[in-house]
Formats: C-alpha cells, sequence, structure tokens
C-alpha cells in the first residue's frame, strides 16, 4: 500500500516546512500524515474511485500531490523542499530531543547540517548554552544519537514483516516456487532485523532470481549468483534469497533461522551423537540421514521440535532433551485486546468501529481503555466524559451483538503514584490500566516507588508499557523490575506485554522474568486506529520469545473467568 509511502512524505514535508519557518503548514501535513498512517482502506483504491477529495484533513493541495505521487512515483513539491533544506536535515530531526525548530536553530547559530557535525557539537560543548535551549540540551542531544546509532541499520521488526508478506505474495504470483520461507531473525520475532531472510524451493532457479531482482520495490542489486542473490529495498532494508534443494530444505531453514548460537548448539549436541549437522543435513558419515524438514533434524538429535522464537541459547536445547519445553501462547488462544484507543481521546476511529473490527477479528471481547484527563496531548477525558462514554458503551452493548465491550481506562499515573481519576469512577469501571506518561527520567528508585504506589490502588488491573520505552527513540524507564514482578503477584496486577511497534514492551526477556516471579502478562496491541489490532502479532512473537504459555496470559481467558478475575 503506498499508505505509509506518502505518509512518510508528508511527515518529511511538515519537518522541512517547520525549519524554514512556516506556520500552519506543518501541522496541517502531520495531520493529512496521520490520517493517511490509520486509514484502513488502500489510498490507491480511493484515488482510482475519484475520492481522494472526501478523506478527512486532506485538502485540495494535497489531493494534487497525492495524484501526482500515484502517476510519476515523485512529487515536486517535496523534491523542491529537499533542495532547499540541508540535506542532513531530516536525519537530525529523527533524532530524539531535536526537533525542526531546534534542528533550524543549530543550522542558523552552528551551522550544522549533519548528525556527525551536531555529534561534534555536542561533545566539544558548544550546544551548552546557545540561548533557546535548555542547560542539559547537549547531553540529551548525545543520548539520542548513541540510542539511533544501537539500532542503526536495523528496522523495527512491524517495518520488516509486511514487507515480507509482500516479497511472499509477489514471488509466488511471479516464479515457479514450491516452497518460500522467511527465516533469520524475522522467523525468531526478533524485535529489529538487520536484514530479512527468504528461502525458497522451485524448480526453475533461474526464473526465481530474475522476479526477485526485478521486484518493484528494489532499489539495488547487490549480488546475483546461481543460487543466492541479494538485494537493497527501497525502504532501506537487504534482503536476501537462497534457492535451496528439497532434500535439505529443513536442514537450510533451521541454519538460516539460527540464531547462530543455537545452531552452534545444535551442531555440537550432533558431534556428541558422533554426526554431522550443516546446512545440507544431518549426515552420518558420507550418508544423509535427515534434512528436508526441520522436524527430522530436530528428531535425529534427539530433540523435540523447537519453536523458532525460542532458538536464542536460552536453555531452549536443554529443555527439549527433557521434555521441558513450554506449550507456547499463540494467536488463536487471545480471546480479546484490553488496550483500545477511540476517537474519544487520540484514537483515530469511532468506538463502534473499534469494536466491530475487534469483532471482525474473532475475538469474544473487547476492552475500551481511553486516556484519562491529565494526558492533554491526548485529548484525555474530564470526569463528565468518561461518564458519558459509559453511557455510549451501554448503548453499543445493545447495539452490537456477537462481542462483549468491556469499558476500561488507561489512567495517568502521576508522579506520587496517585491515579488521573478519582476513586468512584475507577470503580465504575470493568478495569483499569494505569500508565506512567510523564517524568520518564525519574530516579529508579522514586520511579518503582510511583508505580508500585499505583500497582497496590485497589482498582488498577493491569500496569501498561511499563518500562516505557519506545524503540531507538526512548530509553526505558529506571525500574526495579524485580520489585515491579513481586508487585504484580502480590496486588495481582497483570503486566502488560505492548504489541505496539515502537513499543514491545515489555520484552521477551523481561517476560520471562514475569512469568518466572509469577506474574500473569495481559497482551494488548493499544490500537489507535482499527488496523493497529493486527499489531498483535508482534506481541505474540515477543510472549513466545519469553516463553509465555495461555495460562500465563489474562487475554486468553473466557469473558466470564476474565470478568472474575478483574474483580478479584
Ligand atoms: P539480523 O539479520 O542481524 O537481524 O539477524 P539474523 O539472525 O537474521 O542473522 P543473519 O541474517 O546474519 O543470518 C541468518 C542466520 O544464518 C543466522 O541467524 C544464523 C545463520 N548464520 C549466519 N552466519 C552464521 C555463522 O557464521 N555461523 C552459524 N552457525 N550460523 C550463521
Ligand atoms: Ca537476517
Ligand atoms: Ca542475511
Amino acid at each position: 500500500m503506498k499508505n505509509l509511502e506518502i505518509a512518510r512524505i508528508f511527515y518529511d514535508i511538515a519537518d522541512m516546512l517547520d525549519f524554514q519557518g512556516v506556520s500552519f503548514k506543518p501541522e496541517a501535513y502531520r495531520r493529512a500524515a496521520r490520517n493517511l498512517e490509520s486509514m484502513s482502506q488502500d489510498l490507491e483504491v480511493v484515488w482510482k474511485q475519484g475520492k481522494l477529495a472526501l478523506l478527512p484533513g486532506i485538502g485540495k493541495a494535497m489531493v494534487k500531490k497525492i495524484e501526482e505521487y500515484m502517476l510519476e512515483g515523485s512529487m515536486e513539491y517535496y523534491e523542491k523542499l529537499k533542495t532547499e533544506v540541508p540535506k542532513g536535515v531530516l536525519e537530525i530531526v529523527e533524532i530524539q530531543g531535536v526537533g525542526p525548530k531546534t534542528a533550524k536553530l543549530l543550522y542558523d547559530r552552528l551551522g550544522i547540517e549533519t548528525v556527525e557535525q551536531l555529534k561534534d557539537a555536542a561533545t566539544s560543548g558548544r550546544i551548552q548554552g546557545l540561548k533557546g535551549l535548555g542547560p542539559k540540551k547537549g547531553e540529551n542531544i548525545l543520548r539520542g544519537i548513541e540510542l539511533k546509532a544501537a539500532t542503526r541499520g536495523r528496522k523495527l521488526l512491524g517495518e520488516a514483516v509486511p514487507l515480507v508478506e509482500t516479497i511472499v505474495e509477489y514471488m509466488t504470483l511471479h516464479a515457479p516456487v514450491q516452497s518460500i520461507n522467511v527465516a533469520g531473525s524475522v522467523r525468531r520475532m526478533k524485535e529489529t532485523v538487520g536484514d530479512i531472510d527468504i528461502l525458497v524451493t522451485s524448480a526453475s532457479r533461474r526464473e526465481v532470481m530474475e522476479a526477485f531482482i526485478n521486484m518493484p520495490n528494489v532499489r539495488e542489486v547487490l549480488l546475483k549468483g546461481n543460487t543466492k542473490a541479494s538485494v537493497i529495498l527501497k525502504e532501506e532494508i537487504q534482503t536476501d534469497i537462497r534457492v535451496l534443494d528439497e532434500d535439505s530444505f529443513g536442514s537450510a531453514l533451521l541454519y538460516f533461522t539460527g540464531s547462530k548460537d543455537h545452531n552452534i548448539q545444535l551442531r555440537n549436541l550432533a558431534i556428541e551423537k558422533g554426526l554431522k549437522l550443516s546446512e545440507y543435513g544431518v549426515f552420518r558419515g558420507e550418508e544423509r540421514i535427515a534434512g528436508s524438514t526441520e522436524q527430522d533434524v530436530y528428531d535425529t538429535l534427539g530433540l523435540a521440535y523447537i519453536e523458532p522464537e525460542l532458538r536464542e541459547a536460552q536453555g531452549e536445547v536443554e529443555a527439549a532433551l527433557d521434555g521441558g519445553l513450554p506449550h507456547l501462547v499463540a494467536q488463536a488462544d487471545i480471546r480479546g485486546d484490553l488496550h483500545v484507543h477511540t476517537d474519544w481521546t487520540d484514537g483515530h476511529e469511532s468506538l463502534r468501529d473499534m469494536v466491530e473490527a475487534a469483532k471482525a477479528r474473532g475475538y469474544e471481547y473487547v476492552g475500551i481503555s481511553d486516556h484519562s484527563k491529565s494526558l492533554y496531548i491526548a485529548g484525555g477525558m474530564k470526569d463528565d466524559e468518561i461518564r458519558m462514554q459509559m453511557a455510549e458503551v451501554r448503548r453499543l452493548r445493545r447495539d452490537v451483538e456477537g462481542i462483549d465491550i468491556l469499558h476500561g481506562a488507561e489512567v495517568d499515573i502521576k508522579d506520587d503514584g496517585e491515579l488521573d481519576f478519582e476513586d468512584d469512577i475507577l470503580r465504575e469501571l470493568d478495569y483499569v490500566i494505569a500508565a506512567v506518561h510523564s517524568k520518564f527520567k525519574m530516579q529508579e528508585e522514586k520511579m518503582t516507588e510511583r508505580v508500585v504506589t499505583a500497582m497496590e490502588n485497589e482498582h488498577v488491573d493491569i500496569l501498561a508499557h511499563p518500562t516505557c520505552r519506545l524503540i531507538s527513540e526512548r530509553e526505558p524507564v529506571a525500574l526495579d523490575m524485580n520489585r515491579v514482578i513481586d508487585a504484580a503477584v502480590e496486588t495481582r496486577t497483570s503486566l502488560e506485554l505492548n504489541s505496539f511497534v515502537t513499543r514491545l514492551d515489555l520484552n521477551g526477556s523481561y517476560a520471562r522474568a514475569a512469568k518466572e516471579g509469577g506474574a500473569k502478562l495481559v497482551i494488548n496491541t493499544d490500537s489507535h486506529a482499527t488496523r493497529h489490532l493486527d499489531m498483535m502479532k508482534f506481541g505474540i512473537g515477543q510472549a513466545r520469545r519469553g516463553w509465555l504459555e495461555p495460562s500465563d496470559v489474562i487475554n486468553t481467558m473466557r469473558h466470564g473467568d476474565l470478568l472474575s478475575w478483574l474483580q478479584s
């Protein structure tokens, strides 16, 4: 879909206009970009139907630009802006702590045009004391640069997976592929991925290679051999494809799925048994004794099948030897999503639309959880508003059949651990999610106290995105996770595994620690649009990486059981 591509361009336009000091227009472009991102229809289809002008927040001038992009694949206005603004600016504004206005100020005063120059200036203290910037700006900028560098060249899992889906669909249509599978870190559902690895079997290697390097989103071909090709996609990620023999497809899939450390453990196990394991199969002497499926290979090594998400050399091989592997939670176990926003606050779609969309995904229930009053930027609800929302939920319960609606709220945790709604409101809700949305930089002890105090409130059922990190953008808050896990057990508060692509919070290793500490988790999407509901799979991926089983996760319970759990 072109939706995201054009939204990206509109965001860039907004940043560049901001940089030029233009007023109002940048916000209009950002609003349009957000709408494009969250709409569920394909923009190209809307364009072909001639209905672009009907989209909310898209004015005449923007319609023209979208049409131009659909027809020409480029946008003149955007290209022109890029010649007017220093090249590095778009990269600089991506750094946490540097908005377009700061970028402009740094350019005007210090001539900074690139991230490199920005880093120099911050390191040598030249940013300190610049008029208009806070005293700690230099430090913050350096931290932002480091954070970006730590994930440089890596993509979010949630960005890679849709690309993989497109590639698989394209290759299936345009080449005679028999089987096609993603391998590597994407298959292991790692939160960020370095590159995409695709494996296929086919009667015609040549046709596979041709189709692959001619995919519409290939920007550069790095390598084209007989069995392997590598390209860089327009989306700036490398993708490798390998064509394999059927006899060794399983062992190759195993090898290229990794992780490397898991592979090494398996290879050593093979050696102990007098066998040899490679990407070509399991061999006794010269004879191949397994290799066509992964199951075969694991069987031959005396192991139960190990799910890809577990293959991180974190005890899974030992568990597979003694029958101790977990029965991992899967999408089919999830009966509902309990973190869903609507246009009552900062969601993009109506309460009814969100409920219908959850129903369309086959859920038994959905929990509506809009923001509380203090979160102004998200349009948090005042007391009277949430009471009105309660009435709306009651109406919808009568109107919409086939799904149960739970009414909750995502309530801010104030500095002292108090909640942002009074008890009489909290009591009327089916459940309460508590969340930190401010003062992320508190010291560990204070932050832990703040969060634990909130969990001790008898109405709180869920702690949202516990570490508050945004992958490659915001560090996790300082939190004593052991204490939080203990508090979760004592107060019967479940810890959220937030599936939003930029959050994935708790991550797999914290999720595993929580499970081992006896806490319950809840896998939610934090949806702000109907299509966000599909991010559940990323949260489930992290849950599986954390060894979670259905019984560890409260939204695998039936509606009635969940209600009793929430009320007890
Ligand atoms: P990434 O792409 O950085 O997110 O991580 P991966 O795990 O996808 O790594 P990648 O793409 O370099 O290689 C894919 C898999 O191939 C990797 O998980 C394990 C396997 N592999 C690659 N190089 C080696 C190696 O030198 N030794 C072993 N045992 N396995 C390797
Ligand atoms: Ca990879
Ligand atoms: Ca690779």
